[in-house]
């Protein structure tokens, strides 16, 4: 590819025409925005360890009352991004919010999607769009765009959990805004107990097409890892052969990713093993649930323990691996696949 021209070498009464005029030569960043053959990535390998961070979310509730802080979240931002603009990955924002018992985190909607995978803790449990959603440990919970949340804590010691959002990418295009609300009133039934057996669906009598899609097309909002945990050791077993032993979190009624933007996977590794990612264009986010297991991206290896994350850019192929030669690992993963398919920049290159 040759060089095309830059900005200095035009002359400075031309440039600054433009600049009066709200002008800008394409040339001189032709090359920048649109790079040979793998696109500019500012998303650096990135490595959080819960070990490390607790301590301080500890004190940051020693320091900061409820009241001053509505959500009490250290955030896991990426380096390459700038810490200030709190994001992961350009589509992903992580944070570790930390809940005492007896605290409540007033309720609100807003225009992210937001899931929970809690971290540690019993006896907490967040209410959305009326569902009183349990927290324990490994569980996913959704907060999709637009449903009322409160968190509550009826438990005695503290409870951690790691938020995934899109806020990146709701904030970029300006439509990132909340509402705040009061407490809501709990309504009956839980999407976990009326979805808990895959490939039969809860059905009304009489009921039309129009009406399937239950609770905002979102029937089920809370995914308890017993069954995730569940669903994989019965996977490994029936498929000895199964190179990729993962589950896909998805809307129950309609087979498709459970949020509109980011993606929510489950992945056993069996005892040793050893699994190739392919280098695909979303960029991953790692956490550990169970066991232990060693990321290796670009060059870089993280060590996982347990609650630890870390995060891989996109086009980067990532190698995981199980630590323990007799016990299985288990890893959640999020990443920006919906959200590539609906742009229509999607790719796995192997
Ligand atoms: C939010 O609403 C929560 O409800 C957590 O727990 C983290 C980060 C940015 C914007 C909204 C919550 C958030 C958030």
């Amino acid at each position: 590819m040759h060089e095309l021209g830059r900005l200095e070498d035009l002359p400075q009464d031309y440039r600054d025409e433009l600049t009066a005029l709200n002008l800008v030569p394409l040339w001189p960043s032709l090359r920048a925005v649109l790079p040979p053959g793998v696109p500019t990535r500012k998303t650096a390998p990135t490595f959080w360890s819960y070990q490390s961070l607790r301590p301080l979310l500890m004190r940051a509730g020693e320091l900061t009352p409820m009241e001053k802080a509505e959500r009490r979240v250290l955030v896991l931002a990426n380096p390459g991004h700038g810490l200030e603009n709190m994001k992961a990955s350009p589509a992903m924002y992580l944070g570790m919010q930390l809940l005492l018992p007896g605290e409540w985190a007033p309720s609100h909607r807003h225009t992210p999607n937001a899931v929970r995978m809690i971290v540690e803790g019993e006896g907490a449990y967040t209410t959305v769009d009326g569902e009183r959603c349990p927290m324990s440990r490994g569980d996913l919970i959704l907060t999709p765009t637009g449903l009322w949340h409160e968190h509550e804590h009826a438990g005695t010691e503290p409870v951690v959990w790691l938020d995934v959002l899109d806020l990146p990418v709701i904030y970029y295009a300006e439509t990132s805004y909340a509402i705040e609300g009061k407490r809501q009133a709990v309504k009956p039934g839980h999407g976990d107990q009326a979805y808990a057996r895959g490939g039969v669906l809860p059905t009304p009598l009489f009921q039309r097409d129009s009406e399937r899609s239950s609770r905002n097309g979102y029937p089920m909002l809370r995914y308890p890892w017993a069954d995730a945990k569940a669903a994989l050791l019965a996977m490994a077993t029936d498929r000895p052969e199964l190179e990729a032993v993962q589950v896909t979190y998805v809307n129950p009624e309609t087979g498709v990713d459970a949020q509109n933007n980011l993606g929510f996977y489950a992945l056993m590794l069996r005892p040793g093993q050893t699994l190739r990612l392919p280098a695909r264009s979303p960029s991953c986010v790692f956490h550990q649930i169970e066991g232990g297991a060693d990321v290796a991206i670009d060059g870089n290896t993280f060590t996982l323990a347990e609650a630890d994350t870390c995060c891989a850019p996109g086009y980067t192929a990532v190698t995981l691996t199980n630590r323990s030669a007799s016990a299985p690992a288990f890893v959640f993963m999020a990443d920006e696949a919906p959200f590539h398919r609906k742009l229509g920049v999607y790719e796995n290159r192997g």
